[in-house]
């Protein structure tokens, strides 16, 4: 093999999330980003919910292994926890590696017949998601929850079916601290 892509480094900083270099744009999902993912429309559409920062591999291509920080701000809507839209991979069997950094959540994950696994995220904490499981993460701190994500480099992500769908559970802010509480407009993906 005649490789055409060089070796690269950055570097991570273990609490921040943040890269340097940064190689491409952070995206930034703002509540108004996020109609039809909270049970609740939100209320606050300036209000930042999370952003990422990529760490792109040249192509989109199964060869590579695409990476990206993710930072939760801390918040609710409606009494739900501040989340990711959440995503099953457009290529439904291509797995991803999550590395805690900072804050504490969990990892929402469900499969289309609608089993689940709910998993911690804080420092230290390294979650396999394995293919076919979509994964949302939330922040149940008061924080921000902060990791790092990489994946197969085609993995692609589809929003689509989180959002007509939902996801089986809805994790809420209770007098005690989080609470997971049955979604009331999840519908099956399949049986
Ligand atoms: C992680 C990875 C990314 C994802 C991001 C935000 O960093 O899973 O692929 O983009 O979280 O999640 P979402 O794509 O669901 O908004
Ligand atoms: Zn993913």
């Amino acid at each position: 093999m005649n490789p055409t892509l060089e070796p690269f480094t950055t570097i991570l900083d273990l609490d921040l999330g943040t890269l340097e270099p940064q190689r491409a744009a952070t995206q930034y999902r703002y509540q108004r980003d996020m109609d039809g993912f909270f049970l609740a429309s939100p209320p606050a559409p300036d209000e930042l919910v999370y952003r990422v920062i990529p760490l792109p591999p040249p192509q989109k291509h199964y060869t590579e292994i695409a990476c990206s920080t993710t930072i939760i701000e801390p918040g609710t809507v409606d009494g739900e926890y501040h989340m990711t839209k959440g995503h099953f991979h457009e290529k439904r069997d291509r797995s991803e590696i999550y590395i805690g950094l900072s804050g504490e959540g969990m990892l929402l994950q469900a499969t289309e017949d609608g089993r689940t696994q709910v998993e911690p995220i804080r420092r230290g904490t390294v979650n396999y998601v394995p293919g076919g499981w979509g994964h949302r993460s939330v922040n149940t701190g008061s924080e921000p929850l902060v990791f790092f994500a990489a994946y197969i480099g085609d993995a692609g992500q589809d929003y689509a079916t989180i959002r007509s769908h939902g996801f089986p559970q809805l994790v809420c802010a209770d007098a005690d601290g989080p609470v997971l509480r049955d979604n009331p407009r999840y519908a099956r993906v399949s049986s």
